[in-house]
């Protein structure tokens, strides 16, 4: 493991956004699957680290779970979905085996059986479900990140987003693949409600939080809550990606 005899990280919690490194990883036992490894790296929980302002922390759960031939999960929590994406490795799901940059969405309610073959490494998503009356909540679904559409985001052929799920309103939310080349940056500094969970898959550059600018690399996870102004600029000589979750298509009064 890397030392860090000065104490120095690029890990940052403040009340609207975080940025967490691997430096700063600690794994624990994953609480629903079954000798599993894993590092939350966002949940509800980081209000309580962000500062005094903090009104509420994030909505969902972003983490990591290192599978080995062991692991398994059958589901998550009570009223909880799930979406999972492979980083490195291959997952079976029902039997099915889910290679490199596959990902599942995994409805509230659900079960299933997720193990693994040999060791993967995944990202997961989770959130609890909000259904909407009248609107029959998704089903499972599957796919690879090969076999979807990246499409220019705003016109610019070198930033392209990839949408994993659909963008119907039974799904209450977004996970999503943007890819930048090099120099590529998102257009302006984007202000929303929605808030997002991101893990950098690939590649570089300077990510813009509120009035702090920092590096990012593969690796690293960020948080932005609503409202937080954010900004990305793709560098470095490789292509820049990141994986994303936002919340979408519910009431936005509370
Ligand atoms: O979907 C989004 O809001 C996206 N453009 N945000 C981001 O990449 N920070
Ligand atoms: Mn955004």
């Amino acid at each position: 493991m890397a030392q860090t005899p000065l104490g120095e990280t690029r890990t940052r919690v403040c009340h609207d956004h975080a940025v967490i490194a691997t430096d700063s990883y600690v794994t624990s036992p994953l609480f629903g699957w079954q000798n599993t490894t894993g590092v939350i790296l966002i949940s509800p929980a980081m209000a309580s680290a962000s500062g005094l302002n903090a009104v509420r922390g994030p909505g969902f759960a972003q983490y990591l779970a290192m599978m080995t031939a062991e692991s398994k999960t059958t589901g998550a929590s009570t009223g909880v979905q799930r979406c999972l994406y492979v980083l490195d490795g291959a997952i079976s799901l029902n039997g099915a085996t889910l290679g490199r940059e596959s990902f599942a969405y995994l409805p509230a309610g659900s079960s299933y059986d997720l193990s693994c073959p040999e060791q993967a490494k995944v990202l997961v998503f989770e959130k609890v479900y909000v259904p909407l009356v009248g609107v029959a909540p998704p089903g499972i679904r599957t796919g690879r990140l090969a076999d979807v559409t990246a499409a220019p985001f705003l016109g610019d052929e070198d930033a392209r987003l990839a949408c994993l799920l659909p963008t119907d309103p039974s799904f209450d939310m977004a996970v999503n693949v943007f890819t930048y080349q090099s120099g590529a940056a998102l257009p302006f500094v984007e202000t929303h409600i929605m808030e997002h969970g991101l893990y950098m898959s690939r590649g570089q550059g300077v990510y813009r939080l509120n009035q702090s600018w920092y590096p990012v690399g593969e690796g690293d996870s960020i948080w932005m809550a609503a409202y937080c102004p954010q900004w990305f600029v793709a560098m470095g000589k490789t292509p820049a990606q990141y994986v994303y979750y936002k919340d979408i298509h519910r009431n936005h009064l509370p």
